[in-house]
C-alpha cells in the first residue's frame, strides 16, 4: 500500500493511525500542500478531488478519508473500528462523522485560504473563525462523552473510529491554541491513544516530510 499525504493534513493523520492499528504495512509518498502539488495533473488524474490522503491499494486509488476509514474496517476487520453492538457503532459515527462534517470541513486549509485571500481577513481573524468552530463541536462532544463514564476509550479498552478522527483535530486545536482546559473526557481519551504505538508512529512530526 502507499499513502499519499502531507505531514501536517488532518485528514492524512487519521489514515496513518488507522493503517497502523490495523498493523498494515505502508510507504508513505509525500505531497506538499502548500506549493500546491496536490493540484497537479499528475496527482488529479488520479485523485480527481485533489485531496489528501490517497490510498493505492488493490489496484486502485482512493480518496476521502472517512470512507477510506469505513473501507479499510470492511477489507480488514480486524481489529474493528467499530463495535458489534448497533448503539455503539451509531455513537461512535455520531461523534466521528460531527468533527469530520462540522469542524473539519469548514476549517480545511483552502477554506481559511479564501479567508484570507480574496475575502481579506486578518490572520487573528481567521484564527477566531477556527477556534468557534472547534467550540461549536468540541462542546457537545464532551457533553455526549461525560454521559458515557470515564473509560480510556470511547469504548471498552480499544481505540476506534471516533478516536481515529478525534486525535489529529485536537492536535490541530492546540496549533490553534485552543483551550482544552474546560474537556477533560477530550484530553483523558487523547492521553490514552497518545501513548499508543499506532498514535505516536503516526503524529505529524514523526513524517518523513515533517521539517
Ligand atoms: N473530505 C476530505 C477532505 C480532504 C482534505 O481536504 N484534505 C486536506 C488536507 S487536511 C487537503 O488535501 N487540502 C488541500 C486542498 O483541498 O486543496 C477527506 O476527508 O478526505
Amino acid at each position: 500500500m502507499r499513502l499519499f499525504g502531507y505531514f501536517r493534513s488532518s485528514t492524512s493523520y487519521r489514515l496513518r493511525i488507522a493503517l497502523g492499528l490495523k498493523g498494515l504495512a505502508f510507504e508513505s509518498v509525500p505531497v506538499n500542500l502548500v506549493t500546491g502539488a496536490n493540484k497537479d495533473s499528475a496527482f488529479t488524474q488520479r485523485n480527481p478531488f485533489g485531496s489528501l490522503p490517497m490510498l493505492e491499494a488493490d489496484g486502485r486509488d482512493r480518496a476521502q478519508s472517512m470512507a477510506l476509514l469505513e473501507w479499510l474496517d470492511e477489507a480488514y476487520p480486524t481489529p474493528p473500528f467499530l463495535l458489534a453492538d448497533i448503539e455503539a457503532r451509531y455513537t461512535a459515527r455520531e461523534l466521528a462523522y460531527a468533527i469530520a462534517t462540522e469542524i473539519h470541513a469548514v476549517n480545511n486549509l483552502p477554506v481559511l485560504k479564501y479567508l484570507k485571500d480574496p475575502l481579506g481577513h486578518a490572520q487573528d481573524e481567521i484564527d477566531t473563525w477556527y477556534r468557534h468552530w472547534l467550540k461549536r463541536t468540541l462542546d457537545p462532544v464532551e457533553a455526549r462523552l461525560a454521559h458515557l463514564g470515564a473509560g480510556d476509550f470511547l469504548h471498552g479498552d480499544a481505540p476506534g473510529l471516533f478516536e481515529i478522527v478525534l486525535i489529529p483535530q485536537l492536535y490541530n486545536a492546540r496549533r490553534f491554541a485552543y483551550d482544552l482546559g474546560a474537556s477533560p473526557h477530550l484530553t483523558r481519551i487523547e492521553a490514552a491513544c497518545l501513548a499508543l504505538p499506532a498514535f505516536a508512529a503516526a503524529h505529524p512530526d514523526r513524517q518523513i516530510d515533517a521539517p
